[in-house]
């Protein structure tokens, strides 16, 4: 009976409305460059008319080292990429701030005060991004405006993924962004940066969940399933 309730529990979770949120599956085709080679893509620009809070995502790159090709910020396949070319590092940078027509500053309102808690409490919640590819070490800063004047940035560090590894999870509790209001959200940035030349990071479903570790659910589930199964095995016996 015990293992019953905890696998409802489990399942309500897994189930929930408000489970997993993906804010940007990086959809679309977007690329910027800093030191840029012929014909130069700008360092930064908008996109508009996606499926994206505030419908809009400015990118920007910032290359460190002026060498040819430099730091490309990339939206293609499905996927968000910051790829440095030979000899360099450099940032990449992604903002949800509306369209505000400015992919170098971010309009701190520009979310209008959009609600990321969707009725969960704030401290079940977490960001989360899904690492894909990283050859790299690079560091993160997520940080969040709210529109009534708070804001607050936390991050993290990514090693280094050989090809043989599968995608790493990276997830950032919401209680971390102290003084926010996550039902009044204003606009959300996502910055990497590496100080490993040539590292090249590329990163996929950035959005939220109520649990940090939403893959290893299905696999409690099938044990609990086990034992219960051999549970009902004895008692039959
Ligand atoms: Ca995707
Ligand atoms: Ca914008
Ligand atoms: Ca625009
Ligand atoms: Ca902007």
């Amino acid at each position: 009976m015990k293992y019953l309730v905890m696998s409802v529990s489990a399942l309500a979770l897994f189930a929930g409305p408000a489970s997993a949120v993906v804010l940007d599956e990086f959809n679309g085709s977007q690329i910027v460059e800093d030191v840029a080679v012929n014909p130069p893509p700008p360092s930064a620009s908008e996109q508009d008319g996606l499926a994206v809070p505030g419908g809009s995502r400015d990118l920007e790159a910032q290359n460190d080292d002026g060498i040819e090709s430099g730091t490309d910020v990339v939206v293609g396949s499905g996927l968000l990429a910051v790829n440095n070319a030979a000899g360099n590092t450099g940032n990449g940078i992604v903002t949800w701030d509306g369209d505000d027509d400015d992919p170098l500053n971010v309009a701190t309102s520009g979310l209008g005060g959009l609600d990321l808690l969707g009725g969960s409490p704030a401290g079940n919640l977490f960001f989360f991004f899904d690492v894909v590819q990283n050859d790299g070490v690079f560091d993160y800063d997520l940080t969040v405006w709210d529109t009534l004047g708070g804001s607050a940035t936390a991050g993290g560090q990514i090693g280094t993924l050989s090809p043989d590894d599968s995608t790493i999870r990276e997830t950032l509790a919401f209680s971390l962004f102290s003084g926010v209001d996550f039902t009044e959200v204003g606009a959300i940035q996502l910055a990497f940066s590496t100080d490993d030349a040539a590292g090249d990071i590329a990163i996929d479903n950035f959005g939220t969940q109520v649990v940090p570790l939403p893959a290893a659910l299905p696999m409690m589930l099938g044990a609990l399933g086990g034992l219960g199964f051999l549970g009902w095995r004895r008692k039959r016996a």
